[in-house]
């Protein structure tokens, strides 16, 4: 008996409990008294068969993610699968909750799986840069056929029961209490006269069609992105059809433990713990209540608006969509509808689905009827005026205790909460668009933000699948702020010689899904263009390209030429002309530039500005940045966002390199910050100063 492995007996059925909180990881605390508890159980005459159940909200989420990076501790989890596997007796996985990773590795280290309906099963390892390391891309094809098993494992994403027991992954189902129909299953197995298989003795579904399989491989190095781990866990499945039971193991085992020692596991792993640690607020303990939501209000039915408000619906919350007028009101409902259309023709959702969605969401003309809301979000006219009058608007409407949010992507939300009799219910919910796509949301905290109105946002994120993090304010809080360091240096660099292709790729092979101007053309030129406009400010290359009639994408022209509605962006001569001449203009001597030059203009500016934002309290922790990046603008997940990246890579050698641009330009944004200097001088990581 230990703190966390308990066995009792019951007529000949040995049932091990498992009870290490809170996801019962299998970090050495478990697994050594379980190795334990495993060797009693096999050695002794008066256990006839075993159960292998947990306590708490689940059975096994995997191995104990905290544990990889540092000196591994006997028994490993090969060994109690090993050991499992010598069992003669009847052995059973009783499964609630989450079976993932190194759970699922255990449980199918059983002879029998029987799993509560509403559990779910999966091997998770590739969302941490890793592969399943105890045997799971090697038991698995075996149990439900490696052309299943590949597209669980490289997808990450766990399956619910109705499809596990299709595949033959779960025995049976139990419909009542988990452990006694466990009991009761291990004694059906022990009254068949049938011999009890392991999953390593059986082959009988690995034939396979070697042509769709290879193509179902290639596609995984397509789709995935720069990582390398989907490619690795691929090549282990197609190991476990090619070896033999022992040598496949092997070969997976090495294949893992090369992946806990690169960097993109590192990055992984710093992301999981980082999304988690994100949601722990200042001020916001267990003891705050998050208050009751149960209808959303949403104004504005433009692109933002209409995203927000898809995102609360596709959540399962009601939404009344307000607009000024009946005519704008169509226009967003009618896209709305077609953004729907398109998911379904996609076969993301169903035409079922779909319906629901829609009929979730309410048009109004009428901010009357914004009364019975709890949470209001504007997206409204960027410009400090029209929200004051919207937030004054919704101070008469709406009911006591209901939420005002806004989300403004830069403006100073303690100003906006000023007009309102209850500044302390107003809060800034900045969505990333498409908002109805995008994981992040940053959820701003005024001045006089209440701790149950962060409590509330936090637990909303959550129910919508968005990933929360809480910045204060300053102009841009922490992603557009960061952006606006990074974009300044985009325009100076093209008009001092390089090509838009050429900082584009800068950008790909560091790992960005695509660079800045490639990016600018997506979004379009014009939207940029009004922005600042509004804000008083000049670009002269994007100006001058907005003047010329290059929108982007959408107009075939922006920084590239896109060919016959193609997306595909070709070099413009014309684009190149105009560059030139506008830095003939400026009086910019032109002149060539490397790539390195490009990352240290553009990645290094805003890593400094990052670190201004952690010295402000802007951000409570780098990590939160590195959530913000990873979620909201694309930075490439392998390297765990700007300020882990910079940890990693060196505070030092930046802080260097910030140093000779600010000497040789002057501007400001390249003078190192006193964090990052610190940091440099110190060594450590962000945390450590913290
Ligand atoms: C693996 O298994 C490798 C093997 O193939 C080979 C080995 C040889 N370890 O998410 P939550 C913590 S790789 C350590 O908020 P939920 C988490 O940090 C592993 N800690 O709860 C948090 O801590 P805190 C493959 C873990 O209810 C707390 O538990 N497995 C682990 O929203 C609650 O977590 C996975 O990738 C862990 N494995 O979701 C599964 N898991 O409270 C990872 C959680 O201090 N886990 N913690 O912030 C999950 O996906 C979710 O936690 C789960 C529960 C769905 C289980």
């Amino acid at each position: 008996m230990s703190d966390t492995v308990s066995t009792t007996l019951e007529d000949g059925i040995a049932v091990i409990l498992l009870d290490n909180p809170p996801v019962n990881a299998l970090g050495h605390n478990l697994r050594e008294p379980l190795f334990r508890a495993l060797e009693a159980a096999k050695a002794n005459d008066e256990v006839k068969a075993i159960v292998i159940a947990c306590a708490g909200r689940t059975f096994i989420a995997g191995a104990d993610i905290s544990e990889f990076g540092k000196p591994p501790k006997a028994p490993s989890l090969p060994d109690l699968i090993g050991l499992l596997e010598s069992i003669d007796k009847p052995t059973v996985a009783a499964i609630h909750g989450t079976a993932l990773g190194g759970g699922l590795e255990l449980a199918l280290g059983c002879h029998y799986r029987i799993a509560e309906r509403s559990a779910k099963i999966g091997l998770p390892e590739v969302t941490l840069g890793l592969i399943p390391g105890a045997g799971g891309t090697v038991r698995l094809p075996r149990l439900v056929g490696p052309e299943a098993a590949l597209g669980i494992i490289v997808s990450g994403k766990p399956i619910g029961m109705d499809e596990a027991f299709s595949l033959g992954a779960v025995d049976r189902i139990a419909e009542g209490d988990l452990k006694s129909e466990a009991i009761s299953f291990a004694r059906e197995k022990l009254a068949e006269e049938a011999p009890h298989h392991h999953i390593r003795e059986r082959s009988d579904k690995l034939q396979i069609d070697d042509a769709a399989f290879e193509t179902a491989i290639e596609q995984v190095a397509r789709k995935a992105r720069g990582l390398t781990a989907p490619v690795k866990a691929a090549e282990s499945v197609r190991n476990a059809v090619t070896m033999e039971f022992g040598a496949a193991l092997a070969r997976e085992r090495e294949i893992f433990l090369e992946r806990v020692a690169s960097e993109e596991s590192a990055a992984q792993r710093h992301l999981f713990f980082a999304t988690r640690e994100a949601a722990k607020v200042r001020g916001v303990g267990r003891d705050i209540e998050a208050r009751p939501v149960a209808r959303i209000g949403v104004i504005g039915a433009g692109t933002m608006g209409g995203g927000i408000a898809m995102a609360f619906a596709n959540g399962g919350l009601p939404v009344t969509l307000l607009e000024m007028n009946d005519e704008a009101l169509a226009r967003g409902l009618h896209q709305i509808d077609r953004n729907y259309a398109g998911s379904v023709k996609r076969g993301s959702i169903s035409e079922d689905e779909k319906t629901a969605r829609l009929a979730r969401i309410q048009g109004t003309t009428s901010y009357d009827a914004l009364a019975g809301c709890d949470l209001v979000i504007e997206a409204v006219f960027e410009k400090m005026d029209v929200k004051r009058q919207v937030f004054g608007a919704l101070d008469k409407v709406l009911k006591p205790g209901a939420i005002l949010a806004t989300n403004t992507s830069y403006l100073d939300v303690n100003e906006i909460a000023a007009v309102t009799s209850r500044p302390q219910d107003v809060v800034g919910l900045h969505f990333f668009s498409p908002a109805h796509i995008m994981k992040l949301l940053e959820i701003v905290r005024g001045d006089r933000t209440a701790p149950d109105v962060l409590a509330t946002a936090l637990a909303l994120a959550r129910r919508i699948g968005k990933v929360p993090v809480v910045v204060g304010v300053c102009n841009g809080f922490v992603g557009n702020r960061m952006l606006a360091a990074r974009r300044e240096q985009n325009e100076a660099l093209l008009l001092e010689g390089a090509t838009p292709a050429q900082v584009d790729k800068v950008f790909t092979q560091f790992g960005w899904p695509m660079g800045p101007f490639q990016m600018a053309d997506l979004s379009g030129l014009d939207i940029a263009w009004n922005n600042r406009k509004s804000l008083g400010q000049t670009a002269p290359i994007a100006d001058a390209l907005c003047e010329a009639g290059h929108f982007g994408q959408k107009s075939g022209r922006g920084f590239y030429l896109y060919e016959d509605g193609a997306r595909i962006p070709i070099p413009d001569p014309d684009v190149q002309a105009l560059i030139e001449r506008k830095a003939a203009e400026l009086g910019v001597e032109r002149r060539s530039i490397d790539a390195e030059e490009i990352i240290e203009r553009t990645l290094y500016p805003m890593i400094n500005e990052g670190a201004r934002i952690l010295e402000e309290g802007i951000a409570t922790r780098a990590s939160d940045i590195d959530v913000v990046w990873v979620n909201g603008y694309g930075f490439p997940l392998a390297k765990g966002g700007p300020m882990f990246w910079a940890e990693r890579f060196g505070p030092a050698r930046i802080v260097e390199r910030l140093e000779h641009w600010h000497g040789r330009t002057g501007n400001a944004l390249f003078e190192p910050a006193p964090l990052l200097r610190q940091l440099a001088l110190t060594g450590g990581g962000f945390a450590s100063l913290a």
